[in-house]
This record gives structure tokens, C-alpha cells and sequence, in this order.
């Protein structure tokens, strides 16, 4: 078998060789792709031509929290949002305080910004490979807390700070001028203090700082740049201090506490110096009956300013709450500044999300939207619509930009669908037509709107979904010519030959309403199953590589001609060597133009696809060497 192959090897790449050269000189093409045609690509086992990756994450809110009715908010975003990050998922956590984000995003993207209202944390992908790399990770925002008092007795000198995989930042709250804070002086602009014993003893609700006794004299006020902070200073080893700075605030059982601080520190690093963030329920008789605390990991580190927050829910019998800035200074300078704590959470609808992150703060139904690719950006589908032949690979047979948006409610679960599809171009022979099937039983559909159907051959349920279909399966329209009609003068299609008329794109806005609530895992991800629609003949679809046909496909298609489909092993839509009829671009495509193949356009393309998706993931973009624009189609 061995020898065989190798025999088969020498063969082909001899015949490619020989093939290539002739290619070139019959055709005369310029050397700008030293590829080759489509069928030269050596595609590696699996590979199926996607351009994403999906990675799972379980992101935990701190344990801290009840979430019996609070559900705590997740973002994630392309980039902090004053930084121009756009939100690329906004969910709730159930009840155990946890939320599973299956995320699907560019290969080529290096991290994400996670954001909860316990705190914000860039996240790293392990990997920049396309083709679906499903990766498992768990980024607890409840890791560095504690429910222990303050260490303050004896200072332990074996205790390490822990070890926390993922840097947390705090969120930014009001801060101290603005409303809300239950804070006074949290910005330490007044040089009043007051002092106690230690963290236990008795204080007033009168909106001033106490300060331990072993920090007299050492903790003051101190200006850095006009600003006005709280400095805690020890010179020398010999002089350490442990001690805390405290104001007591009223509070009730229940009440959600969030407090952030300001920290930094300067001077001679020691490894055991310590700082921690408390929030502390009091009793009627002022006794401590509960302890939530952030350890600020690695403190010698954070040498410019850093926010941490501490979130909880205070337990029965709280009255009032002690909040409590502790810290083991051996030798060095620590700055604490912005001290906001709030309090109230305002959730006007009644359905666990506070109206600040509810995006329907009055309708207790919904409570997000979660656009894919974003609010402001489109990915491309591109289609050959030969099939089961192959085709001419210039992908642009039909090409739609799409961009999703599902409206979500506190339980995460999908309420209804809004899909936007810009129909770009069809250089097509064929009047074909274009739908997508999502994953829910057709029967979770109760209504379809926004959809163009101007033939005999689709029919559809009162509801909208097409008829015969056990999953919920939208035709967008069964002539997309009707959408995006030939133009006088025109050439074999739309959009597609340079010189030709050229044709508006037609925006068409879909939307799918479901008659109860289906979670995320059961509807499916955008952009679903997409399929083009050969020519009017109904069970002649062409789908994404990988992605089965609908229950009007006609079977009997698979694996004829140069389709290589075996249902079996879960091969669809791809020929004997590998090759796809559809791509799906996290990206606007800059498609080529008629007969013209995507390897003349994009010239990474082939590198990628040899390469199973780990070279150039990134092939679609407008880099330096990667496209030929004489290859591609610029609007006029
Ligand atoms: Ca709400
Ligand atoms: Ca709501
Ligand atoms: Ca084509
Ligand atoms: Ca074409």
C-alpha cells in the first residue's frame, strides 16, 4: 500500500508539473500566482474551508453573589469599549452564577475583552488557526476571593499571594462625585480621619475613614499631581505595619454590594506584602457576620494605577457595612484613591438584568441583542452554483453580505431573529435562490417576514418556514434576479463583469419570530445552514462544506459527479479533493470577477487552504501581497 501511494505522489506531482507549465504558456497569464488552478490545491484530510474558530468559555460571576434573582450581565467585546470595541455577545448567568459562551470569531484574532459589571479581563486564544479549533476555557471572576477576616493577629510569613491565571481589572463605577456612590471622601480630597482600634471595633455611620491604630502616622493624606490620595508608608522593614482603613455604610440583606478601588504601589518590592479589598456585614449589635475579600494578587507588581472590585450579596442580618482597604506593608508605599461602593440595582421590568445592561429595560421578555458578526459589521457568504459539478471557482455565483441580530431574554434563550442580507452580486447563469435553515424544529417558528418569493416551487407553512422541512428553514428569496434584476446592457449576471451596468445591492431584512423562547444551543449560531438553490430545481441545494442538506434536498445528487458527499462520515459539499462550493468570509468579500478563479484574486487563498487553515488565516483582508484587485470586482 505504502509503495503504491508513493508511486500515485511521484505521479501527480509530475503531472502537475507538466500540467502547470502548459497552463501558463496556452494562456499567457502573468505570474502573479504561482499556484496553480483549484484543482492543484493539495487540501489536507478535514479541512473544511472555514475561516473561524469557536471557542468555548464558561465565565463565572464571584460566588460572592446571589443570583437567585439577579442575573449578572456578560459582554464580550472586540476591544474595551472606549477603545471602540464593538459587542460581539451579551448574555445573562443562571442561577449557579456561571454563563457558557460558545464564541465563534475570525481565526486570525488574538484575544477578546470580557466585561461584567464584577470586573473586566482580556482573554487570549491558545490558537489562530481556522477551521473550527473548539477550545474549553473557564475564566472565574470570583478567583483571589476570600470569606475569611482580615489576616491582621499574626502575619504569616509562610502565606504566598495566590497564584491567578487571568489579570482582573474592576469595573469603573460613578465615581465619587456622581450619584450613587454610598462613599464619602472616596477620593480622599478631605484630610479627615478618624481612628479605632482594629477592624472589629465599633463605628459611626458619620461618612468618614478610621484608621487602625497601627497605621497612625503612616497612612495620610498625600497630593501626587494635584490629585489627592491615601498613602500608607513604611521606610523600613523593621517598622512593617498590618493595619486597614474602614468607613461604615447602612445596608440592608440583599442588597447587591459593589465596591472598587484605585490601587497602586511604590518602592522596594517584598514578597510579603500584602493588600486586600473587604466588604463586611454588620449586625444590629455591630458584630461582623460575614467576610467577601479580593486579595489584589501580586501587589509589588502594580507600579501604576490599578482598579479591582469586590462584589456580594449581604446576607439576613445585615444593618450596616463595613468596608474595609487592609494591607501588610513590610516595606514600601501603598496609594489607594477612588473608592466608589454602590448599592442599588435598579431593575425596572422585573427580569433580573438591571436596567443599565437590559437593552429592553420595560419588557421583562427580552433583554439583549447579540449581533454576529456585530452591530456594525457584515461577514460574506459566496456560492458556485454548479453542483454536483464543479465550477469555475470565482465565488461569485452569489455573493450576500449578512449580519444577525438575536434578540435574547434573561434566560438567554433566542425570542426572535433579525437577519439583514445584502444581496452584492450573482454572476450566475442559473436563477437560482438563497435560504438559510436554523437548527429549532419548524414548529418553534411562528412567523417569517421580509422574505421575497416570486416563484411556483417553494412552499410555505402559514408561519412562513417552507413546507416539508422538520427544521425551521427560511428561503430569503427563490429568485435572487428578482431582487437584484439584470440590467440593460447587462453580461451573464449582476455585479460581476467590469464595464457592465452595475445594480445597487439589494438589502433585504428578515425576520423570524419564534412562539416561545428556544435556548441558543437548540436554535443554532449564525449564519446557520445556508444554502443556494439551483435554478429552480428545489433539491438541488449547495451548502457550506460540512453542513448537511435541508429535508428537500434531493439525495440522490450525493456523491455524483464531482460531488464526493458521504452522509456517513459526515462529508458534505466538498469534491474527492477537497474542494467546497460555498465559503463563508468573516469579512465583507472582495469577490473576483466572472471566470475568474478566488486563487487569481486572493493570492493567500491557496497557502491558506493547503495549509488546512493555518497559514494566512487572515486571506480575505486588504494586506500588503495579498490580492490581485485586477482580479477582483471594484463597484464602479
Ligand atoms: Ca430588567
Ligand atoms: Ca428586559
Ligand atoms: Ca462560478
Ligand atoms: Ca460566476
Amino acid at each position: 500500500m505504502e509503495k503504491l501511494h508513493r508511486f500515485y505522489g511521484l505521479f501527480i506531482i509530475l503531472f502537475l508539473v507538466g500540467f502547470s507549465a502548459c497552463h501558463k504558456e496556452d494562456l499567457g497569464e502573468p505570474d502573479v500566482n504561482p499556484a496553480k488552478s483549484m484543482d492543484d490545491l493539495i487540501i489536507p484530510e478535514g479541512f473544511n474551508f472555514s475561516a473561524t474558530k469557536t471557542v468555548e468559555l464558561k465565565i463565572i460571576l464571584p460566588f460572592t453573589i446571589d443570583f437567585s434573582q439577579y442575573r449578572g450581565v456578560v459582554k464580550i467585546l472586540t476591544a474595551p469599549p472606549e477603545e471602540g470595541g464593538e459587542a460581539i455577545y451579551s448574555g445573562a448567568v443562571k442561577q449557579d452564577g456561571s454563563v457558557d459562551v460558545s464564541l465563534t470569531v475570525p481565526s486570525w484574532y488574538e484575544k477578546v475583552f470580557i466585561w461584567t459589571e464584577a470586573g473586566t479581563v482580556w482573554y487570549e486564544f491558545r490558537s489562530k488557526k481556522s477551521g473550527d479549533a473548539v477550545l474549553d476555557e473557564i475564566i472565574n471572576f470570583g478567583a483571589g476571593y476570600g470569606t475569611v477576616p482580615p489576616p491582621d493577629t499574626t502575619i504569616s510569613l509562610k502565606t504566598t499571594s495566590e497564584n491567578i491565571s487571568f489579570h482582573f481589572s474592576g469595573v469603573d463605577l460613578p465615581d465619587e462625585a456622581s450619584s450613587g456612590n454610598l462613599i464619602q471622601n472616596g477620593d480622599f480630597s478631605q484630610n479627615s480621619f478618624k481612628a479605632f482600634q482594629d477592624w472589629g471595633s465599633p463605628m459611626n455611620l458619620d461618612g468618614t475613614w478610621y484608621l487602625t491604630y497601627t497605621l497612625t502616622n503612616v497612612a495620610k493624606q498625600y497630593t501626587e499631581n494635584n490629585n489627592k490620595v491615601l498613602r500608607i508608608t513604611v521606610p523600613t522593614i523593621s517598622t512593617y505595619r498590618s493595619g486597614g482603613v474602614a468607613q461604615l455604610i447602612p445596608s440592608y440583606p440583599g442588597d447587591l454590594l459593589t465596591f472598587s478601588a484605585d490601587f497602586k504601589f511604590a518602592g522596594s518590592y517584598n514578597n510579603q506584602n500584602r493588600a486586600w479589598l473587604y466588604i463586611i456585614p454588620r449586625d444590629a449589635v455591630g458584630q461582623s457576620i460575614a467576610f467577601y475579600t479580593l486579595e489584589i494578587p501580586n501587589v509589588n507588581n502594580k507600579t501604576s494605577w490599578i482598579r479591582s472590585t469586590v462584589m456580594a450579596t449581604m446576607p439576613a442580618g445585615t444593618v450596616n457595612v463595613q468596608i474595609l482597604l487592609w494591607q501588610w506593608v513590610f516595606t514600601g508605599a501603598m496609594f489607594w484613591d477612588n473608592i466608589v461602593v454602590t448599592g442599588k440595582i435598579n431593575d425596572s421590568d422585573g427580569d433580573g438584568v438591571n436596567d443599565e445592561q437590559d437593552e429592553y429595560p420595560s419588557d421583562n421578555q427580552r433583554a439583549f441583542n447579540v449581533y454576529y458578526p456585530s452591530r456594525t459589521t457584515y461577514n460574506s457568504l459566496a456560492f458556485e452554483d454548479n453542483w454536483p459539478k464543479k465550477g469555475d471557482y470565482d465565488f461569485n455565483d452569489l455573493v450576500t453580505d449578512y449580519q444577525f441580530k438575536q434578540v435574547t431574554n434573561a434566560n438567554n434563550a433566542l425570542v426572535e431573529l433579525f437577519g439583514t442580507f445584502i444581496l452584492r452580486a450573482a454572476g450566475a447563469g442559473y436563477t437560482n435562490g438563497f435560504g438559510f435553515q436554523m437548527n429549532l424544529p419548524a414548529e418553534s417558528v411562528s412567523a417569517v417576514t421580509g422574505t421575497s418569493i416570486t416563484e411556483s416551487y417553494i412552499n410555505l407553512l402559514a408561519s412562513g418556514v417552507e413546507a416539508g422541512q422538520s427544521k425551521g428553514t427560511i428561503i430569503l428569496a427563490d429568485n435572487v434576479f428578482s431582487r437584484l434584476p439584470i440590467p440593460a446592457g447587462g453580461g451573464i449576471g449582476v455585479n460581476t463583469e467590469p464595464g457592465k451596468p452595475y445594480v445597487t445591492p439589494d438589502t433585504m431584512n428578515v425576520k423570524v419570530t419564534l412562539s416561545n423562547p428556544v435556548s441558543i444551543a437548540e436554535a443554532g449560531s449564525p449564519p446557520y445552514n445556508p444554502f443556494l438553490i439551483i435554478n429552480g430545481e428545489r433539491g438541488r441545494e449547495v451548502h457550506l462544506t460540512g453542513m448537511a442538506g435541508t429535508d428537500l434536498i434531493d439525495t440522490t445528487f450525493y456523491g455524483t459527479w464531482d460531488d464526493d458527499t458521504d452522509p456517513g462520515s459526515e462529508k458534505y459539499f466538498q469534491t474527492s479533493g477537497g474542494l467546497p462550493w460555498a465559503i463563508n468570509i468573516p469579512a465583507s468579500f472582495a469577490y473576483p470577477v466572472e471566470k475568474t478563479i478566488i486563487l487569481d484574486g486572493h493570492l493567500k487563498f491557496g497557502a491558506w487552504a493547503e495549509s488546512g487553515g493555518v497559514q494566512y488565516p487572515d486571506w480575505y483582508l486588504d494586506l500588503s501581497g495579498y490580492r490581485n484587485n485586477s482580479a477582483l470586482y471594484q463597484e464602479p
